[in-house]
Parts: C-alpha cells; sequence; structure tokens
C-alpha cells in the first residue's frame, strides 16, 4: 500500500524473520513490528497484530518458513516433528479464516519428501508462492470487480477487506481502488465494525491514504442509506465460503445481506480461491471464533495527550458475549469476485466448475 509511511506490504519475510504492520495501533500509529520465531508469528495472529483472512493465510506460510529454517540443522525426524508442532502452534491462532489452514497445509504437503535442505527449500517456496499469489489474485479481483462499478455509486464495505487484510489492494477494496483509478466518481460507506474497529480505524485509513471518498457509518446506519439510495452495492471480504456458497466473515456482514436483498441492492463477496473451502458444505460446519468480552465492554482510541488508551463503557461487570464472524447464506449473495472470474448461482455447481 501506498501512503504517507511510504511503500509497504501488510507483511514480509527477512529471513528467519517476519515483519508486519501492527494492525491495533493504526490508524494512531504506524509501527513495523518484528517477530524473530514462528511462536512469535502465532502469536501475532492470535493477537491480530495481522488479521484478515488473506493475510493470516501469508503470515501462516511465513511461520512455516520460519519454523523450517529453525530446524534445518536437525536431523530428518526431528525435523519432521518440529515442523509438525510449528503446524500445530500456528493453527491453534484463529479458527474461523480457512487461509490459515489452507497454507499450513500445502507447506506439509509440499516437505513431505526429500532430505531437511529439500524440504526447507520447499517450504519456502511454497510460502513465497502463497504471497505472489494472494497479490496477483488481489490485482485480479481489482479488475474484474471494477466492471460491476457504475459511475457515481455508493458502495458499502464491512470490516477491512483491503491491503492490511491481505498482501496489498485487497478483496472487497481492490475493486474500489481500480474504479477510483479509472476515475470513477463512488463514494464508500464504511460500516465501524465494533467491536475491534476494522471499519472505521483500518478501511478508513486505507481509503483516506489514496484520497478515496468515504464516510464512517455506525454498524446500524446501512439501512438508513439503503433506503435513501445512496448505498447503491455492497462488497464484502470473506473469511471463509463453503462449497454451497455460504459465507462466513465478520460478525454483522449477514445483516447488511438480508437489508441488500430487502432494497434491492447487489451483494458481492470478493474473495480468492484460498478462502473457498470445498470439505465444508455449508456454513454451519464452520468453527465460529467467540473473542475476549473486552472487545464488547471496552474501547481503544488516542487520547488528549496524543496517547493510545483503553477506557472501560460498561458497567464493570456487565455481561457481554462477543462473536467474531457469522453465516451468511449463499441466497444473499449476488456474486463471488474471484481471481479467475465471477461465479454466479447456482453456487453448489458453478463454485466446483471454478475451483
Ligand atoms: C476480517 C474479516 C475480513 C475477511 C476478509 O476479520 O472478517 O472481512 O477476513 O479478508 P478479522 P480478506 O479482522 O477478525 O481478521 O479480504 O483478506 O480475505
Amino acid at each position: 500500500m501506498n501512503g504517507a509511511e511510504g511503500e509497504f506490504h501488510t507483511l514480509w519475510r527477512e529471513g528467519r524473520t517476519i515483519k508486519m504492520i501492527d494492525q491495533r495501533k493504526l490508524p494512531h500509529q504506524f509501527t513495523i513490528i518484528s517477530l524473530e520465531s514462528h511462536e512469535k508469528t502465532a502469536d501475532a495472529i492470535k493477537n491480530m497484530i495481522c488479521r484478515g483472512a488473506g493475510a493470516i493465510g501469508v503470515a501462516a506460510g511465513y511461520g512455516m518458513a520460519q519454523a523450517a529454517l529453525e530446524a534445518e540443522n536437525l536431523t530428518l525426524n526431528n525435523f519432521k516433528k518440529y515442523i509438525i508442532k510449528a503446524s500445530e502452534t500456528l493453527s491453534q491462532t484463529r479458527p474461523t479464516a480457512v487461509n490459515l489452514f489452507h497454507s499450513i497445509e500445502r507447506c506439509l504437503e509440499t516437505a513431505k519428501e526429500g532430505t531437511v535442505k529439500k524440504r526447507v527449500k520447499k517450504i519456502l517456496n511454497e510460502s513465497e508462492k502463497i504471497a505472489k499469489e494472494d497479490l496477483e489474485a488481489s490485482e485480479k479481483m481489482g479488475s474484474i470487480g471494477n466492471e460491476l462499478i457504475k459511475d457515481g455509486y455508493g458502495i458499502l464495505t464491512h470490516c477491512n477487506a483491503g491491503a492490511l487484510a491481505f498482501l496489498d489492494l485487497g478483496t472487497a477494496l481492490s475493486p474500489i481502488r481500480s474504479a477510483h483509478k479509472e476515475g470513477k466518481k463512488i463514494h464508500v460507506y464504511v460500516d465501524e465494525t465494533r467491536p475491534r474497529c476494522q471499519g472505521s480505524r483500518l478501511t478508513a485509513w486505507e481509503l483516506q491514504q489514496e484520497g478515496i471518498p468515504y464516510s464512517i457509518i455506525v454498524d446500524n446506519a446501512a439501512g438508513y442509506y439503503m433506503r435513501k439510495e445512496e448505498i447503491n452495492m455492497v462488497i464484502v471480504g470473506a473469511d471463509r465460503i463453503t462449497s454451497n456458497g455460504d459465507v462466513v466473515n465478520k460478525i454483522g456482514t449477514y445483516e447488511k445481506a438480508v437489508l441488500a436483498k430487502e432494497n434491492e441492492i447487489e451483494f458481492y463477496v470478493a474473495a480468492p480461491k484460498m478462502t473457498f473451502d470445498l470439505n465444508t458444505q455449508t456454513g454451519d460446519e464452520v468453527k465460529i471464533e467467540e473473542r475476549d468480552i473486552e472487545e464488547v465492554t471496552h474501547y481503544t482510541g488516542i487520547n488528549e495527550e496524543g496517547k493510545i488508551s483503553r477506557i472501560r463503557i460498561t458497567e464493570k461487570n456487565a455481561h457481554a458475549r462477543n462473536p467474531s464472524f457469522d453465516i451468511t447464506p449463499s441466497k444473499y449473495v449476488t456474486g463471488f469476485i474471484t481471481e479467475m472470474g465471477m461465479i454466479y448461482p447456482p453456487y453448489k455447481e458453478n463454485i466446483k466448475k471454478y475451483l
């Protein structure tokens, strides 16, 4: 991404170290964090230093590359044990985005044969391949999705499915970037996306950097703007798409999809091949991450002294629940924007044809 701080990818690998933008601190501070071991990378995924399905997938691949380098002087048997253990550590970070599991699986699969040296090389190559595919997919989704955007459109997006959630450009934000670049006059409605505010903190930050017109709206304002016909289409990303076309994405996506249907507004999901999970039949089979309720009871922002600080907004012992994702049944999805082209219903047949 291109901004005041220069040109950056969300994350990258330098030898045994992974560097990534610390997304917990944006938009208040732009910091790059260095992670010197695969365990530290696993913690960074868990604690959402980097987040978003695509970025999580690339980070997991690089985490496997770190593990391979850490074990490069071990005997073959010990190398195998080390790699399996690392794959388990990385798998136990976040349960919903399937990209994480696909990346780990690809790295394990590629390293099934050969000497330790060969296996290390194969894992390094595979993790770079995952990163390269991520970049290429975002470019293609940008040009394919741009075809759907008309001049003058108001576009709603939820959470952050932008450059920060991918390596660059993003999924849902990539067509928006392309449309803006082409000179189309668009306006992006950015759902705040409580509780972690990936919309108001991250998506708005990305759009601001690139001068794309936007307004942050609270999560319950979308219906209001849809009825006023200020929102003409919705584009979101996804953490997992099951073989029947159900979409698992940030909590609140389902509501937006239902509202869009009621208001006869097209609802698109932009996602690469890596986000489709053909081994899972419906969204109801997917494990939904439940996070700490302090994400609901507390708020983080910047105080008058310019320091990032956290405040409680509820009673001290307030009860809360915090599911991180929800399931949007496929009947609400107008189409999937993928790097292979658009996928339209009937999804059960068509998703299989594309993948
Ligand atoms: C992120 C989220 C994003 C998808 C899409 O949730 O729900 O919409 O991951 O990402 P979180 P991508 O912030 O909890 O990780 O577009 O990169 O596939």
